[in-house]
């Protein structure tokens, strides 16, 4: 096991536990305005944190998530900024380094911890270490990134049929995404160097943890070998200067892929999970989640016994769940779902009401709805195309709805929040012997949550084994059932799509 010897030494049961909790993926642009310009800034979500969670416990009208992720906030030719000008400064549209430190502190003081996108495979063609490079082919700029030479076939294809050599002048340079995201050149110590010190100074600032964009490709080639040798060396860097620093990745591909990763990371966003929940709810059929995850979980645990899985449903980059599944109560299905699996779950701003938008890219990035129709706060950073009309949904109109899927997101993140063993616990998965219901049991420290999720839109009968030193009681039911435990056996009648958590 290569990671229980390693792993133990940056980590601890403690720190382990420190860096639990349910993530919101902020796009900055788009979620919400503090200074009356139309787009998205640092202002906007400082004003919005008590949306997130105002910091007592005693309220529950908050979502009560415990971690943003910020989509990227430096200066960038793009709307999107994933490709960056200057990595130690804020965009001027975004605000300012006060602001940054500003949220950091007031985020804190409601218990939510803040990780930033790391997007360090590439700068933009615009930094000045790339603009200096073209110029000059004896700048010490020009081997921060990879430049073509007499062996290289610069008609090469990349992993989706585009082109990756791209010309600069009498050369060409690498890069994998398009020709304004030159790849860097990771064999060159310099640039590592460099990346060290940008994590530095963001630690500096109080970020408490990063998420690396395109993990897997900073090798030409995704030379798997070579990308773990310099992640751990990053993690090994970061990690002396702030013990609990939380690490999640995007590494887009298949769980064995994924599983490596594990040696360097504490979290990979679970995509191949996220297509399973989404197949499963849409057809009210369990494809075997939760023997998957057990399974995912066996791959993880080869490289590190500290594995925090990062379960989700979709991203910046997918199309939204709403508009997948179309049915508030499918939605509502999901959310169960993947909010009771182990991991840190991460959520999608919008996804808590139902945002729409498939397609572009912007389609799936469009403004947070906070109102009705409009109100202070409010991006306008594009017109929204997909919520709008029929369709709208928003915090105002459903933040009072106990019904609404807003509120649903808050009752299980809430509920998963406040019991250790759905926050911390592992998976064993049921044989539930009827294909609507995903059973599952989530155990920590000797303690025991039963889960079971039936995703028909009909009543579905359940009977299994249940040997437990007490009879089991009800933690959370968002349906009529009618249920028993006696002489070790449960038996009973799931409503359509709903959950039952039983302890
Ligand atoms: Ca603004
Ligand atoms: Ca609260
Ligand atoms: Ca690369």
């Amino acid at each position: 096991m290569i990671g229980s010897g390693s792993a133990a030494d940056w980590t601890s049961n403690d720190i382990y536990k420190s860096k639990h909790g349910v993530y919101y993926q902020i796009f900055v642009r788009a979620f919400a305005d503090g200074r009356g310009d139309g787009l998205g800034d640092l202002r906007g979500i400082i004003e919005n944190l008590d949306y997130l969670n105002d910091g007592n416990p005693h309220t529950k009208d908050d979502l009560g998530v415990t971690g943003l992720w910020l989509t990227p906030i430096h200066p960038s030719p793009t709307y999107h900024k994933y490709d960056v000008t200057d990595y130690y400064e804020v965009d001027p549209e975004i605000g300012t380094l006060e602001d940054f430190r500003e949220l950091v502190q007031e985020a804190h003081s409601r218990g939510i911890r803040v990780i930033m996108d790391l997007v360090v495979n590439h700068t933009s063609s615009s930094h000045p270490w790339f603009v200096e490079a073209c110029l000059d082919p004896n700048s010490p700029y020009r081997d921060y990134y990879i430049w073509a030479d007499g062996d290289t076939n610069i008609n090469e294809r990349g992993p989706w049929g585009q082109n990756v050599w791209h010309p600069a002048g009498n050369d060409h340079y690498y890069g994998l995404f398009w020709d304004g995201m030159p790849d860097l050149n990771y064999d060159n110590p310099r640039v590592r160097a460099e990346i060290k010190e940008i994590a530095q100074f963001w630690i500096e600032q109080g970020v408490d943890g990063f998420r690396l964009d395109a993990a897997m490709h900073i090798f030409a080639h995704d030379e798997p070998e070579r990308a773990h040798v310099w992640w751990n060396e990053f993690r090994d860097y970061v990690t002396s200067l702030k013990p609990d620093i939380y690490l999640v990745a995007e590494v887009w591909d298949r769980s064995n892929v994924v599983a490596p990763y594990y040696a360097s990371f504490d979290s990979n966003f679970n995509f191949h999970l996220a297509n399973l929940i989404l197949r499963s709810v849409n057809s009210g059929f369990d494809v075997g989640i939760a023997k998957v995850v057990q399974g995912h979980h066996e791959q993880f645990a080869q490289y590190s016994p500290w594995f925090i899985d990062a379960p989700f449903l979709t991203n910046h980059d997918q199309d939204r769940v709403m508009s997948i599944l179309n049915h508030k109560e499918t939605a509502k299905m999901a959310a169960s779902l993947y909010l009771t699996l182990p991991g840190n779950p991460f959520i999608y701003y919008g996804e808590e009401i139902g945002m729409k938008g498939v397609g572009a890219d912007e389609n799936k990035r469009e403004p947070f709805k906070w109102y009705e129709t409009t109100g202070p706060g409010q991006s306008e950073w594009r017109s929204s195309t997909f919520n709008v009309g029929q369709w709208q949904p928003s915090v105002e109109g459903q933040i009072g709805d106990e019904t609404s899927l807003l509120s649903h997101y808050r009752n299980l993140i809430q509920l998963r929040e406040s019991n250790d063993v759905l926050k911390y616990g592992k998976i064993v998965p049921l044989e539930t012997e009827n294909r609507c219901v995903v059973g599952f049991i989530r155990e920590w420290e000797g303690q025991q949550v039963w889960v079971f999720h039936n995703l028909a839109d009909s009543k579905q009968m359940v009977e299994i084994r249940a040997q437990t030193q007490k009879p089991l009681r009800t933690l959370y039911s968002d349906g009529i059932h009618a249920w028993t435990h006696m002489k070790g056996l449960l038996k009973g009648e799931l409503a359509p799509q709903s959950s039952l958590i039983l302890y």
